[in-house]
């Protein structure tokens, strides 16, 4: 099989990447491990920055978002038992978060695509990447056959995420990867109750952060601050919500958290990830493939989405003037945004969450760092300008 471009994974970024290039008459075909329904059904990322939800209008795939979404123009940070409110349209200029499902964005792509004629072959096996730096890079496959397959490609896009085979097969001391991992990781639940609130409570709490989230307005999403070697069957439903309710609704008279069936459950590492360069000859990793983010900024997602549109223009001007210098900066242009969401989600990461190895002197430290962001106009501004999102080179 021949094809312009080859991508492997089917997650946001392979799929918005295939379906840009395809409204540019840029051909493609994504490889993907998993199965139709195991990828629409996983539950990941829920808020999407401006500029997501404006770049899925532009291609398209917005009609379902804009109708089921849920706009939110501020959250909430909640310390000592009271919520302070971070009103977005005021620090930012009229700027708002939408809270959307990932799977929801992932099952609205694939619609898009395959009724655009798009081929995703699902279920693939033993994926592998080969002649990245050669002239016809290629992708190796086991259909869901058995039969063994041959993808030449132009180009190959790894979008595979930060468990996949792209990242690896670039060959050793190419790389630089910048890691920090943390000493805990968030235990989340989705769960058909009434919301506590219409926007997010991000908590700081001295049994650990906790946030209240949601999905549409009879489905919440939360989350608690676990050990990293959480084992979840350890946590019966009724210990999740004993530990929310301490965590989220301390101070008498403020609204209880509301219970109810819980649909999913698990646990979610925590870390911070960049390689670099995000391009080996002609192969460009984007999004969890190059880097990743402690979900507490909220900014997976709308990273992997950022380079998406970065590599899709580079990609249609090569095709459509031979011009290679946009895919020649793809790596730098990228790089740029990737550190400052790092740093705001380390920042986010630090300010909410206990470390045990924290000092008295420490935890006063945080104290003020939540202080001077409820009481300081310039503080507020700065989390809100990083969390709907900024702006686009
Ligand atoms: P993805 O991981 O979404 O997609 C990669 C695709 O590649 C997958 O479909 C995978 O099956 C496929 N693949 C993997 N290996 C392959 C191979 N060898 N061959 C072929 N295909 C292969 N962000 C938030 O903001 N909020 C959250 O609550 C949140 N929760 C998360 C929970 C988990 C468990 C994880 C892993 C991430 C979470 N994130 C969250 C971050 C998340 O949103 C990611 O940033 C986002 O999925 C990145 O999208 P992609 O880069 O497309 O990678
Ligand atoms: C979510 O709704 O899943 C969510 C929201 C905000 C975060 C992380 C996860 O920071």
């Amino acid at each position: 099989m021949r094809t312009q471009v080859g991508i492997v994974g089917a997650g946001p970024a392979g799929l918005l990447l295939s379906h840009l290039l395809h409204l540019q008459g840029v051909e493609s075909v994504i490889v993907e491990a998993r199965d139709r329904n195991y990828i629409e059904e996983r539950i990941r990322a829920g808020v999407l920055e401006q500029g997501t939800v404006d770049l899925l209008i532009h291609a398209g795939v917005g009609e379902r978002m804009t109708r089921e979404g849920l706009i939110h123009r501020g959250i909430a940070i909640r310390f000592d038992g009271h919520s302070h409110r971070l009103d977005f349209g005021d620090l930012t200029g009229g700027k708002a978060i939408t809270v959307y499902g990932q799977h929801e964005v992932v099952k609205d792509l694939i619609a898009a695509r395959l009724a655009a004629g798009g081929q995703i072959v699902f279920e693939a096996a033993r994926v592998s990447i080969h002649d990245l730096d050669g002239n016809r890079p290629r992708i190796r496959y086991e259909d869901n056959n058995g039969i063994r397959c041959e993808l030449a490609c132009d180009l190959i896009a790894g979008c595979d995420g930060g468990h996949g085979i792209c990242r690896s097969s670039i060959p050793e001391g190419v790389l630089t990867t910048y890691q920090r991992d943390y000493p805990f990781a968030w235990l989340g639940i989705l769960a058909e109750s009434i919301p506590l609130s219409e926007e997010l409570i991000y908590t700081h709490h001295e049994r650990g952060f906790a946030l209240f989230s949601m999905r549409a307005p009879t489905i919440t999403r939360l989350y608690l601050q676990c050990a990293p070697d959480e084992n979840i069957a350890e946590w019966p439903d009724e210990g999740i919500w004993a530990e929310l309710h301490a965590r989220l609704d301390e101070k008498q008279g403020e609204p209880r958290l509301a219970e109810g069936p819980i649909l999913r459950k698990g646990v979610t590492a925590m870390r911070s990830l960049v390689a670099e360069p995000m391009r080996y000859g002609r192969l460009f990793l984007a999004g969890d493939a190059a880097h990743i983010v402690p979900a507490t900024g909220a900014k997976g997602l709308n990273l992997a989405v950022a380079d998406v549109q970065v590599l899709a223009r580079a990609i249609t001007t090569y095709y459509s003037t031979g011009q290679a210098d946009l895919l020649d900066r793809y790596s730098d242009t990228c790089l740029r945004r990737v550190w400052k969401v790092q740093r705001f989600s380390l920042w986010m990461t630090s300010l909410l969450h206990r470390f045990a190895t924290q000092t008295a002197y420490d935890q006063r430290i945080q104290r003020a760092e939540l202080e001077y962001l409820v009481h300081s106009r310039a503080a507020a501004q700065s989390l809100a300008e990083n969390y709907v999102g900024l702006p686009l080179e």
